[in-house]
């Protein structure tokens, strides 16, 4: 079975899926689609992925897009070990976490959004702190809805850990200041110990080496 990642070594959706594969145990090679020489939207990448986006999955012969589908679909796969959990309500919470982040902060600090802000004259200063804003607002309910760790899924990370970790380099990339975030600094720390999360850090991908 071969199993190919089309991805940006960057790319936060990305890096939860890799983060995501790493923690199955699943191989599989990668196809860099280069975000900043706008590759996402060249007709090779248009044709895996109708959006113009990364990342997309190819598996058996089809072609999965959206970070959280592929990862629910990975889940279903190769189910250990799970990261959406088999209890409705806990599922449902797991879920809620995910998605402040994927669905209400990412979104907003994309770099096509990035690059509309610039268009419509936003300058630099402006649009990092943009980012940071969407960041600071998610963290702070994140930071509520966090339990007594070590991970936010409590004794072992589900998918709304695999979300915090790209999350958590964004916000540090653009320096916006976590220390109104303590628990999810610490549930951070404690992901990036996993060999697994270590293994998918956009580090281990730059072109830069
Ligand atoms: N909701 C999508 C978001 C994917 C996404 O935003 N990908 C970004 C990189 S993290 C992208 O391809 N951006 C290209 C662009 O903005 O032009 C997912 O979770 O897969």
């Amino acid at each position: 079975m071969t199993i190919r990642l089309h991805d940006y070594w960057r790319s936060s959706a990305s890096y939860r899926v890799r983060i995501a594969l790493a923690m199955k145990g699943v191989a599989y090679e990668r196809h860099e689609v280069n975000l900043l020489k706008h590759e996402q939207s060249a007709p090779a990448n248009i044709a895996v992925n109708p959006q113009g986006i990364v990342p997309s999955l190819e598996i058996d012969g089809h072609v999965i897009g959206q970070s959280l589908a592929i990862i629910d679909y990975l889940d279903s796969r190769f189910p250990d070990p799970r990261l959406l959990p088999a209890d409705p309500l806990a599922r449902a919470a797991t879920l809620q976490r995910a998605l402040v982040i994927a669905a209400d902060i990412h979104p907003i600090d994309n770099l096509r959004v990035l690059r509309r802000l610039s268009a419509m004259g936003i300058d630099q200063a402006g649009r990092d702190d943009w980012y940071r804003h969407w960041i600071a607002e998610g963290f702070a309910a994140l930071e509520t809805m966090a339990g007594d760790g070590p991970f936010l899924g409590g004794g072992t990370p589900d998918l709304s850990d695999v979300c915090l970790v790209p999350q958590m380099y964004n916000a540090r990339r653009l320096e916006t200041p976590l220390d109104a975030f303590p628990k999810l600094v610490a549930i951070d720390a404690a992901l990036t110990t996993l060999p697994a999360v270590a293994e998918a850090h956009p580090d281990k991908f730059s072109p830069a080496g």
